[in-house]
């Protein structure tokens, strides 16, 4: 079999929020994930006004990188990483998001780990808004609801852009920009908008205003950056779950093909620098109101990015229902026609085990943008087992990635999808998004730290790390 590209990017991803901690160090000003409790599975995370002192909030320390960068990419590079995928916390350079000066010493903090990247020849692969929009402008503006916070993102990534630009080359907008089609769980809104709903409101209206207004922060942050740096590489990045027909029923496959418009309306406009049709119908349909402003048409023409970065991390089925005929009826953002698949298995939880859909997906993004893809995201949440002798048996782990490198593989060499790099999540143990665990594992790299903020810290190698150096020492040859 021929070989992945020599320049493939094999690394790891992060988000600044899930791993820095000082949370209020440097100067940074709290974020809307600052407010957010832990949760567990099944039990939601609570979003608070303010920081309650009788509260555990997991992300304000996290595993504490911020004063241990140093080691951890010292870790990173023996394990030979190529790439790292992270963010730069939003409340880190601009405290509350509106002042007219940037916070010199967050600035300074990622200059220092952009060098200590490009010193072991790690490329930094940094997303600006990785669900950490300042506090302030969810309390004081309704976060994305306005269009004020437009310009204040804008001028946010203008001073990134500036202040990196002989350091970092690859940059994407918004994390998972649609992952809160789902309006049914609030801290989707909240963290990617900073957005809450009041009584009374469609939330799908809101979450479409909102949206709006950061396709056209994504599509200007990307016109100023190609101005600063022509040779910057700005991609979107999407949450991405295929849904597949439960069965040949045509039925089941139309319900399957609306259902996936949920994952394509914002990369469709990402990507294509317009509006689709389906959307628009939507509007028309439903009667929302969403406010846009003369030359937005313009602004999304001519920000269009250079490359697709997404999440795969499971596949969902869905199966029409008679009774209901929920065909032509999906104006729900979760997946209210989801079925078990009876092929898949799943995590403990509760996130299916697919990577043949990996291929599946590669393989039908591409063919729809004709843009290179990236894989900024995969992995598998468990809980580990540190034996007696303090090794970690990752096996389950291991063989997870081993079958999605597989796929992707077949996508690249077979398929012919143009693909730039993959980055596992959570590459060191980190707070979980959801549930705000941190049982819920995704390293190569043990955190001594529990749900409740116990333990030493302390960093150690799971058998996935070797396995892991052995995949990018072989450009994903050996296995
Ligand atoms: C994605 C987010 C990440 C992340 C990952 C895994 O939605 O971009 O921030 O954490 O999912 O989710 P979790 O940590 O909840 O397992």
């Amino acid at each position: 079999m021929e070989k992945l590209p020599n320049d493939f990017l094999w690394g790891g991803a992060l988000a600044a929020h899930q791993f820095e901690g000082g949370w209020d160090q440097g100067g940074k000003g709290p974020s809307v994930v600052d407010v957010m409790t832990a949760g567990a599975h099944g039990v939601a995370r609570q979003i608070t006004a303010t920081i309650e002192r009788d509260k555990f909030y997991p992300n304000h320390e996290a595993i504490d990188f911020y004063s241990k960068y140093k080691d951890d990419i010292a870790l990173f590079a023996e394990m030979g990483l190529t790439c790292l995928r992270t963010s730069i916390a939003w409340s880190r350079i601009f405290p509350k998001g509106d002042e007219t000066e940037p916070n010199e010493e967050g600035l300074k903090f990622y200059d220092n780990l952009f060098d200590e990247l490009l010193k072991h020849g790690i490329e930094p692969v940094i997303t600006l808004s990785h669900f950490e929009m300042p506090l302030h402008l969810a309390k004081e503006y309704g976060g994305f609801r306005s269009r004020k916070v437009v310009d204040h993102f804008v001028k946010f990534a203008e001073v990134c852009f500036a202040r990196y630009q002989d350091k970092v080359k690859y940059w994407m907008t918004f994390n998972e920009i649609n992952n809160k089609m789902d309006v049914h769980n609030p801290i989707f809104l909240w963290t990617n908008s900073g957005v809450v709903i009041e009584d009374g409101e469609n939330a799908k209206e809101v979450m479409y205003q909102a949206g709006h207004h950061e396709l056209i922060a994504s599509a200007l942050a990307v016109a100023k950056g190609k101005a600063i740096n022509p040779d910057f590489k700005i991609g979107a990045m999407v949450s991405h779950v295929p849904v597949y027909p439960y069965s040949s029923n045509p039925a089941d496959v139309m319900l399957s093909e609306e259902e996936m418009r949920q994952r394509y309306f914002f990369p469709d406009v990402h990507v294509r620098g317009y509006y689709p049709n389906y959307v628009l119908k939507e509007f028309e349909r439903e009667g929302y109101n969403i406010h846009m402003e003369p030359g937005d048409e313009e602004i999304l023409k001519n920000g269009k990015v250079d490359y697709l970065g997404f999440s795969y991390y499971m596949s969902t089925t869905v199966k029409y229902d008679v009774q209901n005929d929920n065909l032509g009826n999906i104006v729900n953002g979760g997946l209210p026609n989801g079925v078990e698949n009876p092929y898949i298995q799943s995590s403990d939880w509760g996130w299916s085990i697919d990577p043949t859909g990996l291929r599946y997906t590669l393989n039908r993004l591409y063919d729809r943008y004709q843009i290179p893809l990236f894989i900024v995201e995969n992995g598998f949440g468990a809980i580990d087992t540190v034996e007696e002798d303090g090794d970690i048996h990752d096996t389950q782990r291991i063989d997870y990635l081993k079958s999605h490198i597989e796929a992707l593989k077949k996508a690249v060499l077979y398929d012919g999808v143009d693909l730039m790099g993959y980055t596992p999540w959570g590459i060191i143990d980190i707070v979980s998004f959801t549930t705000g665990e941190m049982k819920k594992r995704y390293g190569m790299i043990y955190v001594d730290r529990d749900n409740e903020g116990n333990g030493t810290m302390e960093r150690s190698k799971k058998d996935s790390f070797d396995w892991y150096k052995k995949v990018i020492h072989t450009n994903g040859e050996q296995l």
